[in-house]
C-alpha cells in the first residue's frame, strides 16, 4: 500500500511541477510578464501567509474574524439549516481555519449534524488544521481534501447531502472579474437547490487602509511576493537574485483593485535550467503577480449575474471593512 501511495504522491507532484513549468514559461514569455499568485503557496509561502494574517496592517483577517466571532448566531440563522438533517460544510481554501473554528464550535455546541470538509491546495495546511481541530473539537467529523479548488469542485458535485460552502478571506478577490464570474457559475452548478454559500469579500475602501495591508512595514508581504522567485530557484533550478527585484503594490481606489508586482532593479538575464531557457529583464520591468479585488454590492451582483445564486443576507464587521454574503441557490 505504501508504495502505491508514494507513487500517487510522486505523480501528483510531477504533474503539479510540469504545470508550474508551463505557467512560468507562458508568464515570463509574455509582455507584460506575469505569474499566477497560486504559486505563492508552498510550505514557505503558507508560513508567510500565516504571518501576513497576523500583521496589524492586514485588516482582512481580523474583520472577518469579528463577523464569525460576534455574529455567529446571525450567520447560522441565515444559513437556514435543519438541525435534523446531516449536511456537508465545505471550506474552499481552508488555511489555518481560525475564523471557521468559531462557526464549528457554535454548530458543535448546538448539536448540528455535519461533516466538515476543508479543501486546500496545501497538504501541509490541511494536516495542521486537522491536528488542531482534533484537539479542540474531538467529536467533529472531518474529511480533508487536497487540491486546486477549481478541480475539487468536480468531486464536491457528487456529494449527496445538503451543502454549505465557505469561500472566505476574500479569496475570490485573487481572481479577475471574468475568472470570478466563471468560478461562481461553476460553483453554483455543483450545488442543489437551497444549498448555501458564505462568500467573504473585502469591501472597497480608501487607499490609506488598503495599501498598507499589501505593503507592511516589516516587509513580510515583500518576502511573500519574492517567494515566487525563490520557488523557481528551488523547483525549476532558476538563478533569480532576490536582491535584484523589489516588491511593488498598487491600489486603484476607484476600481477597488489592489495589484502586486515584482520590479527588476537592473537589466538582467535569468536562467531557468529546467526549461533550458534564459529570460531578460530590463531595468524597471514588472512581473504582475497578484490581483486582490475589493467589492461592493453592485460588483458582486455583476459577478453573480448568470448564476442561480441569490444574495440572502449580508453580515459586516463593526468597522464595515469586510462582508460575508450568504448566497442561496
Ligand atoms: C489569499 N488572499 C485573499 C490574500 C489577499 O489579500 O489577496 C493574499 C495576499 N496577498 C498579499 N497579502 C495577502
Amino acid at each position: 500500500i505504501e508504495t502505491s501511495v508514494k507513487k500517487t504522491i510522486n505523480s501528483e507532484s510531477k504533474t503539479f511541477n510540469s504545470l508550474f513549468k508551463m505557467d512560468v514559461l507562458k508568464g515570463l514569455s509574455s509582455h507584460p510578464k506575469f505569474l499566477s499568485s497560486k504559486y505563492f503557496y508552498d510550505k514557505k509561502g503558507d508560513a508567510l501567509f500565516v504571518k501576513i494574517m497576523n500583521m496589524p496592517e492586514y485588516y482582512l483577517t481580523n474583520s472577518e474574524y469579528d463577523i464569525f466571532k460576534n455574529k455567529t448566531e446571525a450567520l447560522v440563522h441565515g444559513l437556514d439549516i435543519n438541525k435534523n438533517t446531516d449536511f456537508d460544510l465545505i471550506e474552499l481554501g481552508a488555511g489555518d481555519g481560525m475564523k471557521t473554528k468559531e462557526l464549528l464550535k457554535y454548530l458543535d455546541r448546538e448539536n448540528y449534524q455535519f461533516t466538515f470538509i476543508p479543501v486546500d491546495i496545501s497538504q501541509n495546511a490541511l494536516n495542521n488544521l486537522e491536528t488542531s481541530l482534533n484537539e479542540e473539537l474531538p467529536h467533529l467529523s472531518i474529511e480533508t481534501k487536497q487540491g486546486d479548488y477549481f478541480h475539487v469542485l468536480e468531486d464536491i458535485k457528487t456529494l449527496p447531502k445538503p451543502k454549505v460552502i465557505l469561500f472566505l478571506g476574500s479569496n475570490i478577490g485573487n481572481l479577475n472579474d471574468d475568472q470570478a464570474r466563471k468560478f461562481m457559475l461553476k460553483l453554483s452548478n455543483t450545488l442543489h437547490k437551497n444549498d448555501k454559500i458564505v462568500l467573504g469579500i473585502d469591501l472597497i475602501k480608501s487607499e490609506d487602509i488598503v495599501l498598507p495591508a499589501y505593503n507592511d512595514e516589516q516587509g513580510i508581504t515583500k518576502q511573500f511576493n519574492l517567494n515566487i522567485l525563490a520557488r523557481m530557484n528551488r523547483e525549476l533550478d532558476a538563478d533569480f537574485d532576490l536582491n535584484a527585484f523589489t516588491h511593488s503594490p498598487k491600489y486603484n481606489e476607484e476600481e477597488g483593485i489592489a495589484e502586486s508586482f515584482l520590479v527588476s532593479k537592473i537589466d538582467q538575464t535569468v536562467r531557468i535550467k529546467v526549461l533550458d531557457m534564459t529570460f531578460n529583464f530590463y531595468k524597471n520591468e514588472t512581473i504582475h503577480t497578484e490581483i486582490s479585488r475589493k467589492y461592493n454590492d453592485s460588483i458582486l451582483e455583476h459577478i453573480l449575474e448568470h448564476t442561480d445564486l441569490n444574495v440572502k443576507d449580508k453580515l459586516t464587521d463593526s468597522k464595515n471593512y469586510f462582508a460575508d454574503y450568504i448566497l442561496n441557490k
